[in-house]
């Protein structure tokens, strides 16, 4: 079985060539293919003449450097090399989706010298609070995190500050502590506030990721206070976490039945926002009325979706033996299949309460890139909404002709 086994990178390889052809649209594939894998290949001989020549001993007094193992550095180093060998010619600024995996080589390097900026008890426990459901750290493992936390900056805000403005280059990504801050995106000549941040998430991550210029612009609404973060710091820890990830669920998210009709692109670019969740058995993911603000898709284990309505409770009473107070189980999603997606297209409160049933791991992905990225998938979402409203329909049906 062993001579079975894929070798590491042929998939990225694989992939990266793939996402060129859909994105040049090459008349002829192989030719593309012979100028693609050989860009490739003069950029990983290039990058092993730099490796000979840079001095590594100089790396050791770096504070990052040292506490890492061995096997972490080999991993780090076969994390680069993913990195640097999808870094061809054709995927230079253009592609959005390679770009994810080219992070600025010098900033990225690992001689850049760790940011610290030093905080009080009180600051680091504010910070904390603001970073604790911050979907692009929640894949960090517990020393990246930590090194996030140390390079993040306080900044406090005014009413009509703007943060960002669309257009300009990417500097910093923003954690929100507190404040309400309201988007707006360009069209036509004409800003208009597509939505607001309230007293929490994070923004400002797309320019740093894709190399691209501000997509919106941020304002604040009020008084405010937010966390920073560098790009060189963005670069060094999320963008190398972001390859890690994509290695990690692309198998995964191309199995989504949603999330057939996307491009690879579109597909790795949710991969690379999207946080990991794990639940116990019988904790509740999502309470029925409350405000909305993700989307799920389980990724292993199963979530029961519970109603607390009048047709649940007539429904409830039918049946022997069932003590849920009043809430009745009218659905269940399993590995792939998608949940809490309701509320975000209709704008209204949670419709159901959803539950674990046994551990569960769910990928989360925010409001903000639900509606940036899954508009192609909305026609699938419509319909199966309808399907709740006949649901409905029919369990009221059902309820009332047992109660006769
Ligand atoms: P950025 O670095 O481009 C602006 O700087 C930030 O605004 C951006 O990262 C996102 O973090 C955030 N489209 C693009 N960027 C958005 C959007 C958005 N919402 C928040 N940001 N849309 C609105 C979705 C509610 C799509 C508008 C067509
Ligand atoms: P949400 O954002 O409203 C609860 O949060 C989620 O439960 C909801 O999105 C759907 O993704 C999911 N009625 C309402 N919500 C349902 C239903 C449902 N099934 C799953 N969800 N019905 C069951 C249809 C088989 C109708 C019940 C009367």
């Amino acid at each position: 079985m062993t001579n079975m086994e894929i070798p590491a990178g042929l998939k990225e390889l694989l992939q990266g060539y793939t996402v060129e052809v859909l994105r040049c649209r090459p008349a002829n594939l192989v030719e593309f293919a012979v100028q693609h894998f050989t860009q490739i290949l003069e950029g990983q001989k290039n990058d092993l003449k730099a490796k000979k020549r840079s001095t590594r001993s100089s790396l050791k007094g770096v504070t990052f450097e040292t506490k890492s193992n061995k096997p972490k550095k080999e991993d780090e180093e076969e994390e680069k090399d993913i990195i640097k060998s999808t870094t061809a010619k054709y995927s230079r600024r253009v592609s959005v989706c390679a770009e994810a995996y080219n992070p600025d080589d010098d900033e990225d390097d690992d001689s850049e010298p760790r940011v610290v900026h030093p905080k009080t008890d009180e600051q680091r426990r504010r910070l904390q609070d603001a970073c604790r459901d911050i979907l692009l750290f929640k894949t960090l493992e517990q020393e990246q995190f930590s090194e996030v936390l140390d390079g993040m900056f306080e900044v406090l805000v005014e009413p009509q500050d703007h943060i960002i403005d669309q257009g300009d280059d990417g500097d910093n990504f923003y954690v929100i502590e507190k404040g309400v801050y309201d988007i707006f995106v360009q069209k036509d000549g004409v800003s208009i506030c597509v939505g607001k941040y309230d007293n929490k998430g994070s923004f400002g991550e797309l320019a740093l990721m894709y190399n691209t210029p501000r997509a919106a612009t941020i304002i604040a609404t009020q008084e405010g206070a937010l966390w920073g973060l560098d790009r060189a710091t963005f670069h060094r820890l999320i963008l190398r976490n972001n390859a890690k990830k994509r290695r990690m669920y692309e198998a995964f998210i191309e199995c989504v039945p949603l999330l057939k009709s996307l491009e690879l692109s579109e597909r790795m670019k949710i991969v690379d926002v999207l946080g990991v969740r794990v639940f116990k058995d019988g904790e509740c993911l999502l309470m029925q009325g409350d405000e909305a603000d993700c989307f799920y898709i389980v990724e292993s284990g199963e979530v029961k979706i519970m109603i607390k309505s009048k047709a649940a409770l007539l429904v409830s009473q039918t049946k022997a033996g069932q003590q849920d107070n009043s809430e009745v189980e009218v659905a269940r999603c399993s590995k792939g299949q998608y949940f809490g997606e309701l509320a975000l297209v209709t704008n209204k409160p949670r419709a159901a309460s959803v539950y674990a049933v046994g551990e569960t791991k769910c990928l989360v992905i925010d409001i903000q890139a639900f509606e940036r990225l899954l508009g192609p998938c909305m026609d699938i979402m419509k319909r199966n909404i309808s399907q709740y409203e006949q649901q409905r329909v029919a369990l009221l049906g059902s309820s009332v002709d047992l109660k006769h």
